[in-house]
């Protein structure tokens, strides 16, 4: 299986730059690119990184998506002087020509080629290119908004021509819309194209009708284009998160991609002066360890927008560092998306309801109380208790984020060291299934287990088979609770008593406040009220399969993320409902949690289970899930009503606008 991060990175693409003043255009500088190589140099993650060389796109490369003239126009302004280039310039809206930017431009067309090339051969499982001048405002004839050719829609039409692909999803989480991007694929079914945008009700640039939630595509793309507009300044963490849970999550896992690429600008980050937008940088780690959940990892992350150098370039990092497999970091501050962010998310889905079976149920009658058109909602974000505050103005809100992104450096200067699992392993035949990069740690001691299991589990002493389970999965969680490894995996003849165990362990160890537990068996272990150190999630019998993604996006993240765990302990059981991939992608899912801290238990019957859950412990992609298998109704109500019940409490839960606001 492939393995490995490549990182794509050409100084010459530092050249292109503006000659002459111009306000609107005089963020996009070289410096953009060499500081966020510098950064990453100084993490060293460069020299953890496969190095790939740039190349120039070729001519009939570009033209898999431009028209000729347009070529012609890019070609011809090599050779122009200043006032030549400032004349063409003009000719487009926020661009700017240096007799070098067509040498530029398409080195970052074949940069992205090269990544895509690296990733679809196997050489490599995911990677990161570095490209000047970004490419997703870039439509078929213009150069827009500091784009010349559309890097990532030529990666996606190259993709789909020279490796036959039929679906490959592009997540563009740069905070302008990339327009270009969806009228190139706006009526091709194969490309799902997905944008969050800051939006105000059409009065941030590029202010287009079209980049309303309701535009969901045209003709046989009816469906595939997603656009997420962001009504309000100032979004943040929980409102990114809140994103991805109820609205692409959801949708790409339907859709099931071959490939995944990301029109990565970090313009949406804290700090930036064009997006004026709150997350921070660890927020790019988590929305990076999801997308490398789906199309067996298969990821190419291409460089956007960006205009904050320090927040850029901290968020680069934790991008590269997360495809590197690294511990995804905790998210700080309030888990709870702000009221304008639930709107647009409800809108957006209700848009969609019509395409994506996992919509089908979706309540969609606040549409007949409330006009579709987002400017008459402008009065409904009245609730100052969940609404951001207005833009960043003074002075102090500036040093303020200064200070913040210091902080925050400070925290991940010194690199994690990478995930590291443990395993006691009792049975000899099983040895040879788990990776190899698991690390086998010796049984606690006998006695030890008898002592400090009597004080709370006196019957349990007596059976011979539990107590030596027991000391191994005691052995394993104590590796985790003194931070030598992340991970750990120990089987168990009664997986539920061994949680309980390790719960009043990990409690009684005083490091862990914060522990989530998550039983997925039939029998559900009985003594389970919530306290103030731990909360338990059972995935009760009878689930159907095919509710798996309505229950992992709709609750079991959604709950998880509210919590701010920081040790995650789950039971796997015999149990009915979930496949072996399905545990794979729970395990996975949820290693983005507690700095992926997490304890597994697998119940002895369960043992075929060991190897799989061991590899998404130690980050392996998840393997393919086949074919799409709606939600039943019944279950789509059930996890409402629960959404509906708990919200006050975990509000990463809201994913809409209760009747009456
Ligand atoms: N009044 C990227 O982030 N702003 N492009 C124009 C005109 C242009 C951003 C404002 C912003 C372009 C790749
Ligand atoms: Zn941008």
């Amino acid at each position: 299986m492939a393995s490995g991060t490549a990182l794509i990175y050409d100084e010459e693409m530092t050249t292109h730059k503006l000659l002459w003043n111009d306000p609107i255009c005089d963020i996009e500088v070289p410096e953009r690119l060499s500081s966020s190589y510098e950064q990453l140099k100084c993490y060293h993650l460069v020299e953890r990184c496969v190095r790939v060389p740039a190349r120039e796109g070729s001519e009939e490369e570009i033209l898999l998506v431009h028209s000729p003239e347009h070529l012609e126009v890019a070609k011809s302004t090599q050779t122009m002087d200043e006032e030549e280039l400032k004349r063409v310039s003009a000719n487009y809206d926020a661009f700017f020509f240096h007799p070098s930017t067509y040498r530029c431009a398409r080195l970052a067309v074949g940069a992205s080629l090269q990544l895509v090339d690296s990733v679809m051969s196997g050489k490599v499982c995911n990677g990161m290119a570095l490209v000047r001048p970004p490419g997703h405002h870039s439509q078929r004839s213009a150069a827009n908004g500091f784009c010349l050719f559309n890097n990532v829609a030529i990666a996606a039409e190259y993709a789909k021509r020279k490796y036959g692909l039929q679906r490959i999803l592009i997540v563009d989480w740069d905070v302008h819309h990339g327009q270009g991007t969806q009228y190139i694929f706006e009526e091709d079914p194969s490309v799902l194209y997905f944008s969050w945008h800051r939006y105000e009700h059409q009065k941030f640039w590029p202010s287009l009708k079209e980049s309303d939630y309701d535009a969901v595509g045209l003709g046989r793309g009816k469906g595939s284009n997603i656009n997420l507009p962001w009504n309000k300044v100032g979004m943040g963490n929980s409102d990114y998160l809140a994103a991805f849970f109820h609205v692409l999550l959801p949708m790409a896992f339907e859709f099931d991609p071959e490939l995944v690429l990301v029109s990565s600008g970090y313009d949406s980050g804290i700090g930036d002066p064009e997006g004026q937008m709150n997350a921070t940088p660890d927020v790019f780690a988590h929305l990076t360890h999801f997308l490398m959940q789906l199309a067996n990892g298969k990821l190419c992350v291409i460089l956007e927008g960006g205009y904050h150098l320090k927040s850029l370039s901290e968020s680069v990092c934790m991008t590269v560092k997360t495809l590197l497999g690294d511990p995804v970091p905790q998210i700080s501050g309030e888990m709870a998306p702000c009221l304008s962010a639930i709107e647009s998310i409800q809108n957006v889905r209700a848009a969609h309801k019509p395409y994506w079976k996992c919509l089908m149920y979706e309540d969609t009658s606040f549409l007949q109380n409330l006009s579709t058109k987002s400017h008459l909602l402008e009065k409904a974000n009245t609730n100052p208790s969940t609404e951001h505050e207005s833009k960043i103005t003074s002075k102090d809100e500036m040093v303020k984020v200064e200070r913040f992104l210091e902080l925050h450096m400070k925290n991940i200067l010194f690199p994690v060291p990478p995930i590291k699992t443990a395993a006691t392993i009792e049975s000899k035949a099983s040895a040879h299934l788990l990776p190899l990069s698991i690390r086998v740690v010796k049984e606690m001691d006998m006695n030890e287990v008898k002592a400090l299991v009597s004080a709370f589990y006196a019957d349990l002493v007596k059976e011979e088979e539990t107590l030596l389970s027991l000391g191994s999965m005691l052995a394993v969680l104590d590796k985790i609770l003194t931070k030598q490894v992340c991970t750990g995996i120990a089987e168990s003849p009664t997986a539920s008593v061994s949680v309980a165990v390790a719960l009043r362990h990990s409690v009684r160890f005083g490091f862990q406040r914060r522990i989530l537990m998550i039983h997925v068996c039939e029998k559900q272990q009985s003594e389970k009220t919530n306290s103030k150190h731990y909360i338990s999630l059972n995935w009760k019998e009878g689930a159907e399969g095919n509710d798996f993604f309505s229950a992992v996006f709709g609750f079991i993240l959604p709950v998880a993320y509210s919590y701010q765990a920081n040790l995650t302990v789950i039971a796997v059981g015999p149990n009915k409902s979930l496949g072996i991939n399905e545990i794979s992608l729970l395990f996975g899912l949820l290693r983005g949690l507690a700095e992926s801290r997490i304890l597994a238990v697998i119940e002895n019957t369960e043992i075929n289970l060991m190897q799989s859950v061991a590899k998404a412990l130690v980050g392996d992609p998840t393997p393919d899930f086949g074919v799409y298998a709606p939600p039943t109704q019944e279950k789509v109500h059930k996890i409402k009503i629960l959404r509906d019940q708990l919200q006050q409490e975990w509000k990463m839960l809201q994913c809409s606008v209760k009747n009456g606001i």
